[in-house]
């Protein structure tokens, strides 16, 4: 016996890959539902080899429902996620809107699982942040053998993590500068992206960082350990998929670079390539459509007594979004619900 699934905003990048890794890894449907908003009503959207139809976000009832995976923006989240809990389905929101709330658990299966039975308080999971989720499934092992102290994180982020409006601009705007008179002004970001990096993802805080470097800051403290500084600078590349991050740890024990490379190795989630010769790590063409957290270019920082630098690269729909999501539901359904 499976569950009764639901995809909320099943039209987006990340509702899109839901549906495709509810499929891909088997999750033990035993009904699924499609929904957006009311103009994208009837849409088809693929579930393996069947094709759902869109339907209604507003008219839904959730009641019967066992779990809704919610892929839209935090406004409509505020409207419907609740209705959705209180019919008795859990919710696992990948909006940012819950996921500060103490009495909302938020899992990245590799690293806090343990805290998903927290969910009950009201009925939902939050997903983190696609930044945060592939750095601490990173961080996890190393934390584990040597206490990490601090961490300074600088990131690269797809366009995709901004939708597919986004994704249009990066395409129109590159073959523009290409052919005269077909020139793409920005629309979507601030400045022109391609062919351009841009230190600037979500809004700018009174403090000067801007909201998707406090996120990568408060999750993590959430998810792994409140004790762990980080100070974080994310910046959006012209790339579709895939965010690449630069992360410079320190532990307060020492740990070889060789030996955290074993670590690694061996840790959930993860996939290390790293040869320490030209091509022998990953870049995020290499991890489109992947599951996996890759790690390349593990080294010792000289700089500090017990520092590391590593590069870390991920699918930002996938793990950093429905992946992750679709892990929880499995959580969920292992340890929690208990039919499939
Ligand atoms: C980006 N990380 O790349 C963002 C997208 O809080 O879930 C995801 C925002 C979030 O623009």
């Amino acid at each position: 016996m499976g569950y009764k699934v639901v995809v909320v905003g099943a039209t987006g990048n990340v509702g899109r890959e839901m549906l495709n890794i509810l499929a891909e890894r088997e999750f033990p449907v035993d009904e699924i539902a499609a929904l957006a908003s009311r103009r994208s009503l009837g849409t088809e959207c693929s579930f393996g080899d069947r094709t759902l139809k869109c339907q209604d976000l507003d008219t839904f009832d959730f009641k019967g429902w066992d779990i809704a995976l919610f892929a839209i923006g935090s406004d409509a989240t505020k409207t419907y996620a609740p209705k959705a809990a209180a019919a008795g389905c859990v919710v696992i929101d990948n909006s940012s809107l819950y996921r500060y709330d103490p009495d909302v658990p938020l899992i990245v299966p590799e690293v806090n699982a343990d805290a998903i039975t927290g969910y009950t308080k009201k009925n939902i999971i939050a997903n983190p942040n696609c930044s945060t989720a592939q750095m601490v499934v990173a961080l996890k092992p190393l934390h584990d053998r040597a206490r990490i102290k601090r961490v300074v994180v600088s990131t690269y982020q797809s366009v995709s993590g901004t939708g597919k409006e986004a994704m249009d601009e990066l395409w129109n705007q590159t073959k523009g500068v290409f052919v005269p008179g077909q020139e793409v002004a920005p629309s979507v970001y601030p400045k022109q992206i391609a062919f351009n990096v841009i230190p600037h993802i979500d809004v700018f805080l009174d403090s000067g960082d801007t909201k998707e470097e406090w996120k990568m800051v408060t999750e993590t403290k959430k998810i792994l350990d409140p004790k762990i500084k980080v100070t974080a600078t994310c910046v959006r590349v012209p790339v579709f998929v895939g965010h690449s991050e630069s992360i410079n740890i320190e532990t307060e024990d020492f740990l070889d670079w060789e030996e955290a490379t074993e670590i690694l190795r061996e840790a959930p989630g993860i996939l290390v390539v790293d040869k320490r010769e030209p091509g022998g790590y990953i870049t995020p063409v290499e991890c489109v459509g992947e599951y996996a957290t890759y790690i390349s270019r593990i080294r010792q920082d000289s700089t500090i007594d017990n520092g590391l630098n590593l590069w870390c690269v991920s699918d930002n729909l996938r793990k950093g979004a429905a992946l992750n999501a679709v892990q929880i539901a499995e959580v969920l359904g292992q340890r929690c619900l208990k039919k499939g």
